[in-house]
């Protein structure tokens, strides 16, 4: 094809049909006759592509001339979703796509759907990389975001006799038109043996690491367009292979089989997501997995600055990296291993490129998600990174030992070992020390982590850490999601708000003007018709549009308290029950969320929820004022048909236990008003929204820990409070399990014991303030008037604002706009 780049990649609608109609005939290989919807998708996405790989090439040119800074994103997990509509949304021919589509006389929603999203994350901190990443192509910074090519995604649930049941998410079953395998960028990973230790004869010591396995990377690169601008930059994902060269023979002398299975071995590593989240693994294949990335990445990078003869002493001024928790926190020994043993830097000079090369992200509390690998699994697999931790450490204690004489027990409790018992390497500890900046996700969360966690981190380096707030993209979560408001509001105040969320605020004056109240409320009716539509097809279950929708969806954990709502409406029932005739504005309860497939009480609370459904919305009595649904497979395409749509949004997670949630900001972007306790996020949207607009419950974080320390005992709150009893003693007896009074025993017996999360401490609380929350909705006014503040103040949670934040205080990596080449 010799037309000129802009030629074939014009953004006009009679240029996309043509090259649509040519994706169609010369890659799909079909007439329409014969083309399936999956055809036609795939058609549309290959003449998107062409339209991206314009900007890309343009976007690589601009920073290879220019020799541009560079933030890694590492990240074991990117939730990005589907790409077709927010690629169009990006390229700013949404509409344009569609007219197209609509006069070739095919359904262009159809075949947005039909796109098998990519679903390589278990939740928010896969999601919060991939929002990221689009920020961080709006603002013009140069950026890799280095993963994993899952070939198996984040399960797929049903739900079957109202169990979760899992399914292998196929999503490459089709192809995917997104990605471009890059296989002259492979590089070769390590992984078992042992290490041989040498005195040359000029007295250098070396060390020789002689591995057991070796694995192939292939890159698989991805576009990440920036909002209306010419960046398109790249996620570039590692997928193993055996290597090419393995010699067969030398390893494994003759048998055949045994080579063949070696090789199926090598590819495992990059098979499947672990669908575990905040719930240790401590699994050999996922130690493996996160080394494979980190190695493969910190190579490539490696390969860019040879590319640009750029010496390896200026690491980190060519990449500032970022650790997305502590999965890829392998990295600080594998460049010390990359430098100093593969380079031949001395360490010391390795060890300052290190150290500021590295940032690390917290994304949890919580003591069961913090990686710790026993020593015997970590020394099979890195052998070499066992020795280059130890010799960290080694002069890390010494510096603590210079700073605290005397102070044994502080020297065990910072060390990156855990000796207490059998021994351990904490990745936290790795990342803490091989990394110049260390944040958390929310105020209250970096706080915790300053005072708790990492408490003993801060006391030696206070400079070490600082706030990052979380934040979302509005182009996916509004824009994209909700295109209704998007229009009121553009037509509104402008389209400036989309790139600078803050704008948002002009919508305040609007609240005021009953004319702009009423289009609001008809948008967000449209926004639920659709979702009920969704939830007939779905659930088989006829909700309301003008009931209140009270939404809860993320992960299924017990920190997250998922039961607490059960238990309300369980509360709710019973007074209709006792009350036949009770005035109760008509609400549905709708859920959403995956649990671990490990995790027995996560999917106990899910058969909870959906029985106590097959009671509720069968029983006359209530007469439709109460509907409760559990939507399955709660995903980014999910998510966002359900934002849009929502009136209340439940944040109820125990105090101090959510690091910063991001649901919550998608929810308040879209109109809804939160329900929430003062954890995580909840306090700045609280704080930003102001008092008057958001239902605040429950114990505060030093309450929590006040309670927990004078011996919390759960029956007693059970024995105290006689609505709490009846709700609980109707589980128990098996009224939401068919009469059978084993079924819930264990989550029953669970909070009557032990209540972890305080439930029953905050029961009374959460009814009360459900309270307010139905008697704010029947007056509707009131209730529009709340809900256009919450979206008018929720500028900060734009993920640029999250961006500008690490950029400024942490990359320092400026903005390269980008010249389209023709
Ligand atoms: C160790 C392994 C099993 C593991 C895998 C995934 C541990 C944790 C996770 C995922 C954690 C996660 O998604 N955390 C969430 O990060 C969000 C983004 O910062 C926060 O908003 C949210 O509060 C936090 O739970």
């Amino acid at each position: 094809d010799h037309r000129p780049l802009s030629e074939r990649a014009a953004l006009n609608k009679e240029a996309l049909k043509q090259s649509f109609l040519d994706n169609l005939f010369h890659t799909q290989g079909k007439f329409p006759a014969l083309a399936s919807k999956s055809d036609y998708y795939l058609a549309l996405a290959y003449a998107v592509r062409e339209r991206l790989l314009q900007r890309w090439i343009s976007t690589a040119a601009e920073y290879m001339q220019k020799g541009a800074r560079t933030v890694s994103y590492l990240s074991a997990e990117f939730l990005m979703g589907p790409h077709l509509g927010n690629n169009l949304i990006n390229l700013g021919i949404y509409d344009e796509a569609k007219q197209a589509m609509t006069e070739l006389g095919l359904n262009f929603d159809e075949l947005l759907a039909q796109e098998e999203e990519p679903g390589l994350g278990n939740g928010g901190l896969g999601r919060l990389a991939a929002c990221f990443i689009d920020s961080m192509a709006t603002l013009e910074i140069p950026s890799l975001g280095y993963g994993i090519r899952y070939e198996f995604g984040i399960f797929h649930q049903s739900i079957v006799d109202g169990w979760q049941v899992e399914k292998t998410d196929k999503w490459l079953r089709y192809g995917n038109p997104w990605e471009l395998q890059r296989p002259e960028w492979a590089v070769q990973v390590k992984l078992g043996g042992y290490t041989e230790h040498r005195s040359e004869e000029d007295g250098t010591l070396t060390v020789r690491w002689i591995p057991s396995r070796l694995v192939s990377g292939v890159p698989y690169d991805t576009p990440i367009l920036g909002y209306r601008n010419n960046t398109a930059n790249t996620l570039r994902l590692w997928s193993a292979q055996a290597p090419e060269s393995f010699d067969f023979e030398v390893f494994n002398r003759g048998d055949y089989y045994g080579a063949v299975m070696q090789k199926m071995s090598s590819e495992n590593l990059s098979k499947v997501l672990y669908p575990n989240d905040e719930h240790e693994g401590g699994k050999e294949l996922r130690l493996e997995q996160q080394y494979f990335f980190v190695s493969c990445s910190l190579q490539d990078m490696i390969r860019i600055m040879q590319g640009q003869r750029l010496p390896l002493e200026h690491f980190h001024e060519k990449f500032a990296v970022q650790l997305n928790d502590t999965h890829p926190a392998i990295a600080v020994a594998e460049l010390m291993r990359l430098l100093v043993d593969e380079h031949k830097m001395p360490w010391n000079r390795a060890w300052q490129v290190t150290c500021k090369t590295f940032a690390y992200t917290n994304h949890t509390l919580m003591p069961e998600a913090l990686e710790r690998w026993p020593l015997p699994l970590f020394k099979k697999v890195l052998p070499r990174h066992l020795e280059i931790i130890f010799e960290i450490n080694a002069r890390f204690l010494d510096e603590v030992r210079r700073r605290y004489p005397g102070d044994s027990a502080r020297v065990a409790r910072l060390s990156l070992i855990d000796e207490s018992g059998p021994r351990y390497v904490r990745m936290a500890h790795l990342a803490c020390v091989g990394s110049h900046a260390i944040n958390g996700v929310a105020e209250l969360h970096t706080e915790l982590l300053k005072s708790d966690v990492l408490r003993d981190f801060y006391e030696l380096w206070p400079n070490k850490f600082s706030n990052k707030t979380n934040g979302v993209t509005p182009r996916r979560w509004m824009v994209l999601a909700n295109p209704r408001l998007t229009r009121l509001v553009s037509d509104s105040i402008g389209e400036d708000w989309i790139k600078h969320l803050d704008q948002l605020q002009k919508l305040e004056p609007l609240a005021e003007s009953a004319d702009f109240r009423s289009h609001w409320r008809e948008i967000k009716r449209a926004n639920k018709r659709a979702l009920a539509e969704v939830i007939a097809r779905r659930c088989n279950v006829a909700v309301d549009p003008d009931s209140m929708f009270d939404v809860q969806v993320k992960r299924i954990h017990e920190y997250k308290r998922q039961h607490l709502a059960a238990l309300h409406i369980i509360a709710l029932y019973l007074q209709l029950k006792a009350q036949p005739n009770l005035e109760l504005a008509p609400r549905t309860f709708i859920f959403g969320g995956k649990a671990a497939p490990g995790y027995r009480m996560a999917k106990l609370m899910i058969k909870l929820i959906t029985g106590i459904g097959d009671v509720v919305n069968r029983d006359p009595m209530v007469r439709d004022r109460l509907k409760v649904v559990f939507l399955p497979n709660f995903s980014v395409t999910n998510g966002q048909r359900i934002y849009p749509a929502a009136d209340l949004s439940e944040q109820i997670s125990t105090a101090g236990k959510e690091a910063s949630g991001t649901g919550n900001m998608k929810f308040q972007m879209n109109g809804a008003l939160t329900i929430g306790t003062m954890d995580g996020a909840n306090i700045e949207i609280r704080e930003v929204v102001g008092a008057d607009n958001f239902f605040l419950f429950g114990l505060t974080t030093p309450q929590v820990y006040a309670l927990q320390a004078q011996g919390y005992r759960p029956h007693d709150w059970y024995e105290q409070d006689p609505q709490l009893r009846e709700v609980i003693d109707m589980i128990r007896d098996g009224y939401f399990s068919r009469g059978d009074a084993s079924l819930f025993r264990p989550l029953v017996d669970s909070l009557l014991w032990h209540d972890p999360y305080f439930l029953f401490a905050d029961f009374r609380s959460y009814v009360e303030c459900q309270q307010r929350v139905g008697e704010t909705w029947v007056d509707t006014e009131r209730w529009t008037r709340m809900s256009i503040l919450n979206s008018a103040r929720s500028g900060k949670f734009s993920s640029d604002r999250s961006i500008r934040d690490y950029t400024k205080d942490i990359w320092h990596a400026p903005s390269v706009p980008v010249e389209l080449l023709t």
